[in-house]
């Protein structure tokens, strides 16, 4: 049957029927049509239970089944979207399910093959309709009790496996599992789906259907739909649509991102509008399907149907629209290339691209490694103890790990309450999460709580293959990625030889044996501490950092994480020199293709800023070099402590010393070390040297960030310390702000006005703001939308503020694409205002090649603030404008002629060198 559909869906665009209430409600059933002689004994109303009606009133459901099928649907769905046993409850039948899953199922399928009898040529299917029940499971309805949940994921297992069990045996074509509000059901639903098609040995396409429940396109349960897409990944589903909750018009955008991503077949049945003050569907028929033409010709479609408010009369008017002028039918839309890199996701979703070098996994949620922790969860202070998880995120962490594992505690119980707790919390619950335990209990727990696509730590050979095949298979089935660490029957691996020998054997049982996806394997070659004081641990990091690289390069798309913190137990209570230590392992790790680590994220140690002398002897011992590193850099520590000691006593005046270095070096350092002490006093300072502040930002600050980029792309700096130093930068603008104000010439006229935005999908704006402040300074203007804009605000906001020009930013290679929507969305709204694409992914090249061609007014690229004031001042110069738009055209025009597609765009090192240059 997949294939009959796959053959039709290579062919054309399948339409599905319409709402099953709206028609129900024209028949105007009352309490005794639903009750029937069946339920007489029900004690709750009856009335609006549609489900029951397949028992009660089949001839109704027949009915509609008949009208869908006329109008010329190619697939019916079963009515039977509320009719497993947790819907059920609120009218006391969940008895029934099981029947009223059977009847309708039976009644669904007779009337589907009495079409397809009558046409052959044109097979009717069945999709089993399968609602996201009346309870959520990754939310909380208590505001008072945010770890509380009104249903289990294995209760909905059971209630969808009961209902599931009975589509497959009745004979449904499909299952169709949709108005997903909460992903986490969802999975419930695919988990119960899995179970049940391997049970029954009946497999058949699974289609999804999501329900986006506010205008920036998340989820009721907060996942935007990469998230959302990233979540189910595992499932290998047939199709991913959106359903429900808005009329066309208002779905488009989301359509048109789900399907600019999807590697899927891509649905669509949205509603007929919102219903008005009086419920009914503002959309009829014909305008309805005005606005499914436009997602068919543009290409955005594979499924097409009708949600609520939808009827008959709607379905009758698709089997047109799916026509081309010729009488063939318009080409369907094709599944998109999907990334092999791995993708996690909370609410967002983290993805793995080769410019992201390194993913900071936050270590501090940790009983085991954390005292104040594990003082937090002892206490059941968890308000505080999400406050350590918030803090990580704020200073870097992508990904938390959570460590309940500590004789003391219920380790089950808390880390389901504190993974349930943290779903409630906004900066957070963005981030995917790491379950780390020892303990296979709690990591099963912890599954059935997370909506996004997170990270298993740890399976290991440890108890043999069978365990481990075990365990593997069923994390696969919830869709986690999983660290497998270099254990095995033997213990842990701790020579090169050992690791390779363990990761390897792992590999090929995860890949050969169970079908684990390569990518979403991460070997953990087990950090361990080094100058203990035992020869034999000498070089423990060196074997990690080989075997690191001999997996990189042998383990297809497998990666390499570890537990930094681990290496430096040896220099427990010197933070500094243990995280100094960190730095050094990390820059050498990461050389070889550590791409994960477990770290915290709150250190400022950048391998750069070590004293040459510490360094060098850091590198005799993570490397070691020298036999005697370890006694070296102990005698070392000794001699500063005493020279630190005595500076604490007052030796020194820190301030003093600051203030001994140049100015332009102490803004470069608060900079970098993201350090804002003296900040105020310095800039203060600068103002009386550089007189306007444009020129501090433009000069010192600048180049400090640039500096950043630098060391950041050489693996010297880490996204935290990133953050931290694009803090600062905030900061100092702040503090310059009024200086700004001050140097605009008051009487100056506005230079222009001028619309800024990071397109969507991309958080950073450092660059973006820069460039605004400088535009500022030169008296434009700015009207900034942010960060993560969407091609149809910058649409709005552009008429709205009737704005001069419009600027782009982008930091990530996504945003590439992104920029090519937004113009085409300006296009759309036929503006043709000149628009500037700046920002690290950007170049002049890309910008001549595929945005400019693509807008219907001038592109122009610029590479850094200054020039953009330039370009701003040109553009707004009735002399010189056409001459320079003539100018850049022709260059573009150059540049594309003597472009030579067999050569890459940019080159992987190219991207990687620019990715954080950030304002390049
Ligand atoms: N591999 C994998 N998972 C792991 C580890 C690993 N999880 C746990 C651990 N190792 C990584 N996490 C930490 C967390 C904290 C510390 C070390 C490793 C740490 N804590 C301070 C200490 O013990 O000195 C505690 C300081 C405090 O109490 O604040 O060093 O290797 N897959």
């Amino acid at each position: 049957m997949e294939n009959r559909l796959e053959a039709i869906l290579k062919e054309r665009i399948l339409i599905l029927d319409g709402a099953m209430g709206t028609m129900i409600q024209r028949y105007g059933l009352q309490e005794d049509d639903f009750r029937g002689d069946k339920f007489q004994d029900v004690p709750c109303l009856l009335k609006g239970n549609n489900d029951v009606l397949s028992l009660t009133r089949p001839d109704v459901i027949e009915d509609i089944h008949r009208k869908y099928l006329a109008a010329g649907a190619d697939m019916i769905e079963t009515n039977t979207f509320n009719a497993q046993r947790v819907s059920q409850e609120d009218y006391g039948c969940q008895a029934y399910s099981r029947e009223m899953n059977r009847a309708a199922c039976a009644l669904a399928r007779k009337v589907a093959d009495e079409f397809t009898r009558l046409t052959p040529e044109k097979p009717r299917f069945v999709a089993g309709s399968i609602g996201p029940t009346n309870k959520t499971c990754s939310l909380s309805t208590d505001v008072n009790h945010p770890e509380w949940r009104a249903i289990t994921f294995d209760e909905l297992v059971a209630a969808y496996s009961e209902q599931i069990s009975e589509l497959l045996q009745g004979g449904v074509d499909a299952l169709l599992i949709e108005t997903i509000f909460d992903t986490l059901n969802a999975k419930a639903a695919l988990y119960a789906a899995r179970q049940e098609q391997e049970r029954l040995g009946r497999n058949v396409p699974v289609m999804l259907s999501v329900t986006i429940a506010d205008k920036g396109g998340h989820t009721l349960s907060g996942q935007n739909l990469q998230a959302f897409l990233t979540s189910i990944e595992f499932a290998k589903v047939f199709s991913v649509g959106l359903n429900c909750s808005f009329g066309p018009d208002e779905m488009k955008p989301f359509l048109r991102e789900l399907a600019a991503m999807s590697p899927y077949y891509v649905s669509v049945y949205p509603n007929a509008g919102l219903p008005n003050a009086v419920g009914e569907y503002d959309i009829l028929p014909d305008r309805m399907a005005e606005l499914m033409r436009e997602f068919v010709d543009e290409r955005l479609v594979n499924i097409i149907g009708g949600c609520c408010g939808t009827t008959d009369e709607y379905i009758a008017r698709y089997p047109t629209i799916i026509k081309n002028g010729s009488g063939g039918y318009v080409a369907p839309r094709l599944p998109m290339a999907d990334s092999d890199c791995l993708k996690l996701s909370g609410l967002e979703r983290l993805e793995l691209r080769p410019e992201i070098k390194f993913v900071n996994i936050g270590e501090r949620c940790n009983v085991a490694g954390s005292k104040k922790f594990l003082r937090l969860i002892s206490n059941h202070e968890y308000e505080e103890a999400m406050g350590i998880a918030r803090k990580q995120v704020e200073d870097g962490a992508q990904v938390i790990d959570i460590n309940m594992d500590d004789a003391l505690l219920d380790a089950q119980k808390e880390m389901v309450a504190f993974i349930n707790m943290l779903a409630s919390d906004p900066v957070v619950s963005r981030v995917p999460i790491m379950i780390d335990s020892s303990n296979w209990d709690v990591i099963v727990d912890a599954l059935k709580c997370v909506q996004g696509k997170c990270i298993v730590n740890s399976i290991s050979l440890k108890e043999g293959e069978e365990k481990f095949l075990d365990h593997a298979r069923v994390l696969m089935n919830y869709g986690a990625a999983v660290v497998v660490m270099a254990f095995d029957e033997e213990g842990q691996a701790c020579t090169y030889e050992r690791k390779v020998q363990v990761c390897e054997r792992a590999y090929r049982l995860l890949v050969d044996e169970v079908g684990y996806d390569p990518k979403d394997i991460i070997f953990d070659p087990n950090v361990l501490s080094i100058a203990t004081g035992m020869a034999e641990h000498d070089n423990y990091a060196v074997n990690f950092i080989e075997a690191t690289g001999w997996i990189r390069q042998n383990l297809p798309h497998a990666h390499v994480s570890g537990g930094v913190s681990n290496l430096s137990f040896s220099f427990r209570g010197n933070n500094y020199i243990r995280e100094a230590m960190h730095a050094v392992f990390l820059y050498h790790a990461i050389g070889k293709g550590m791409d994960m680590g477990i770290v915290n994220p709150a250190s400022k140690v950048m391998y750069d800023e070590i004293p040459a002398l510490l360094r060098d002897m850091l590198e005799n011992l993570v490397l070691n070099r020298t036999p005697d590193a370890a006694d070296k850099l102990l005698k070392y520590i000794s001699e500063a402590k005493d020279e630190m000691e005595q500076r604490k006593e007052g030796g020194k005046d820190p301030l003093a010393e600051w203030k001994g270095m140049p100015l332009e070096e102490r803004l470069r350092q608060s900079l970098m070390k993201g350090k804002d002490d003296y900040l105020e006093s310095d800039l203060n300072e600068a103002i009386t040297y550089y007189g306007r502040a444009v020129e501090i930002i433009e000069g010192p600050l600048m180049e400090g960030m640039g500096i950043v980029g630098q060391l950041f792309a050489q693996g010297k700096m880490f996204l935290p310390q990133v953050v931290r130093t694009a803090k600062t930068m905030q900061k100092a603008v702040a503090i310059l702000s009024p200086y700004m104000i001050r140097d605009k010439k008051d009487s100056a006229a506005s230079a222009g006005k001028i619309l800024m935005a990071t397109v969507k999908g991309d958080v950073h704006d450092i660059g973006k703001n820069i460039v605004g402040v400088v535009l500022t300074c030169n008296n434009f203007e700015i009207v900034d939308l942010g960060v993560m804009v969407t091609p149809e605000k910058i649409v709005e906001e552009a008429l709205a503020q009737k704005v001069d020009m419009i600027g782009l930013c982008g930091l990530i290679t996504p945003s590439l694409q992104e920029m090519i929507n937004t113009v085409h969305a300006l296009n759309e709204a036929n503006i043709s205002i000149p628009v500037i694409i700046g920002g690290a992914t950007t170049s002049e090249l890309h910008t001549a090649l595929k945005i400019a061609p693509a807008y219907n007014g001038p592109v122009i690229w610029s590479k850094d603030a200054a020039q953009t004031s330039i370009v701003a001042a040109t553009l707004m110069n009735a002399e010189k404008r056409e001459s320079f738009l003539q100018g850049v055209a022709d260059k573009y025009e150059h540049l594309r002629a003597n472009y030579q597609p067999a050569h890459k765009l940019r080159s992987l090192e190219e991207v990687r060198k620019n990715k954080l240059d950030l304002f390049s």
